[in-house]
């Protein structure tokens, strides 16, 4: 059997095993999201009219409801003409991770079933582990940094050097990414996870508020500690992985939370593992993906307003959303709509350009052939694309000189995975060689970079963090008609800005 990388056949994969994965993800084919006129959501009347039609309702954020279809008699039409205050209603589009490890070679999954059979695989399903007490400081060089050609090549120890006494002092700026979970009791993200301040510490009656089972800071989540797992609706968003040999046959995901948010944020100089972009930052779980590889809109749309309403200043989103019309400016509207409210409160959008165009070809030019939500025009939004360590873009990745603005390191990355492990290789088995490879790699590289930034200039607005890194960025031929910026991610001289 040839050695091929899967991961830039992926495209390819997604378009021949679609049906495959609608049997095994989430049905949202009768979910509506249903938006109601300012404060019809109050009125009682209004709500459980709707309910009474649908079978089942559930408010989820400002003025939108998630209508269930339980008695399969429901439409657009039939929501609006019979509900006055019905201003718009659309599908519950899914939402996807932007890798998929699926095959359908047919030799390879023969290989499989017989490797299977022979040595059973468990997969890393297990239950969600407590959330272990932030632990005492180390010291030490990170032994794998020389791994991380990213890190290298953005020159980020010499970066944190430039702000090292300031960034000591500096508030942590808080990352949340919105994804398949963390493993956040892995050695090198347990000391940067984000503490909820308002359930830490102990209550009125001397009982710890992170597991008081008491919501302490009235945020309505229960003992949200490190964040929030939107899929299980608990306050355990551990990343949920599947093993290599499930993955290649029923898709799925890899780990791709941890793997993002050790290039967010990992420890630095504590004697383990890797780096992060920004050491000094706080990563906050936001669990909306499951270990399907699918999430829903109504569930990202309850994790971008946790982000913002509970102080992260960033989010980092390696996901996309499926099924949308470009044609119709209005499609996912609740989505857009979560991305303005995210953008009033001065929050920055990282987003991963996308990995192809769902199957439709290999035209990766995001300008005629937008990606959502990397392509939504929002001014707070930073589309990312992925270069490997030569500066090339990866084959997958999506482009854009106007629509994509930055390229980062988002081939063969090597990060943090599930289990308290480290790796740039996703599968390697029966002669099979997957690596860390996607836009989804990239986007964290970005997010870390602005936290850094924005620590060391707590004063500047949303709009000066993003100029200063398009500003920044190193300047390459290869990039220069592929992003707004004409460049790479550029750590070192981004904090050499102003
Ligand atoms: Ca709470
Ligand atoms: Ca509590
Ligand atoms: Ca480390």
């Amino acid at each position: 059997m040839t050695k091929q990388i899967l991961g830039s056949i992926a495209l390819a994969l997604t378009c021949l095993t679609a049906h495959h994965a609608v049997a095994k993800a989430p049905d949202t084919s009768k979910e509506y999201l249903v938006k109601l006129a300012p404060g019809a959501v109050n009125h009682f009347s209004t709500f459980s009219s709707l309910a009474r039609t649908a079978g089942k309702a559930e408010i989820l954020v400002g003025d939108w409801v998630k209508i269930t279809d339980t008695q399969g008699n429901l439409n657009v039409h039939t929501l609006t003409t019979n509900n006055p205050a019905v201003v718009y209603v659309q599908p519950n589009y899914r939402i996807k991770l932007l890798e998929n490890y699926q095959t359908q070679d047919q030799a390879v999954l023969k290989a499989i079933s017989s490797h299977l059979s022979q040595a059973p695989q468990t997969t890393h399903i297990a239950d969600n582990p407590a959330i272990p007490a932030a632990p005492e400081q180390s010291q030490g060089e990170d032994p794998l940094f020389n791994k991380q050609w990213g890190m290298i090549d953005n020159h980020v120890k010499e970066a944190w050097e430039l702000a090292n006494t300031k960034l000591l002092e500096a508030k942590p700026m808080v990352v949340a990414v919105l994804d398949t979970g963390v493993d956040y009791t892995h050695e090198d993200l347990l000391p940067n996870m984000w503490r909820n301040p308002g359930e830490t510490g102990l209550d009125a009656e001397g009982r710890n508020k992170e597991t008081n089972g008491i919501d302490d800071d009235q945020n309505g989540y229960i003992d949200d500690v490190v964040g929030w797992d939107f899929v299980s609706n608990d306050n355990k968003p551990y990343d949920l992985a599947v093993a290599p040999l499930e993955l290649l046959k029923g898709g799925g995901n890899p780990g791709h939370g941890t793997h993002c948010a050790g290039n967010v944020a990992a420890a630095a100089n504590n004697g383990k593992g890797i780096v992060g972009v920004a050491p000094n930052a706080k990563i906050m779980a936001l669990r909306f993906i499951s270990e399907k590889g699918v999430g829903t809109t109504s569930d990202v749309l309850k994790a971008i307003k946790y982000a913002v309403d509970n102080g992260a200043l960033i989010t980092s989103n390696s996901w996309g959303s499926e099924g949308e019309d470009p044609a119709d400016q209005e499609s996912n509207q609740a989505l857009r709509e979560m991305i303005q409210y995210a953008e009033s409160k001065g929050t920055l959008f990282i987003a991963a350009a996308g990995n192809g165009h769902q199957g439709v070809g290999y035209n990766n030019d995001s300008d005629p052939n937008p990606a959502y939500p990397a392509s939504y025009p929002y001014e707070s939004i930073i589309s990312v694309a992925a270069i490997n360590s030569n500066g090339q873009l990866g084959s997958f990745s999506n482009w854009g000189k106007n629509s994509v603005d930055v390229a980062a390191p988002g081939v063969k990355v090597f990060s943090t995975t599930v289990e308290g492990k480290y790796s740039d290789t996703v599968i390697d088995f029966l002669g099979i060689v997957a690596h860390w490879d996607g836009t989804s790699m990239a986007a964290p590289h970005v997010a870390g970079a602005a936290a850094l930034y924005w620590a060391h200039h707590p004063e500047k607005s949303w709009q000066e963090v993003k100029a200063a890194i398009l500003q920044s960025v190193t300047q390459t031929p290869a990039l220069q008609n592929k992003t707004s910026a004409g460049g790479k991610l550029n750590v070192l001289g981004l904090m050499q800005q102003p």
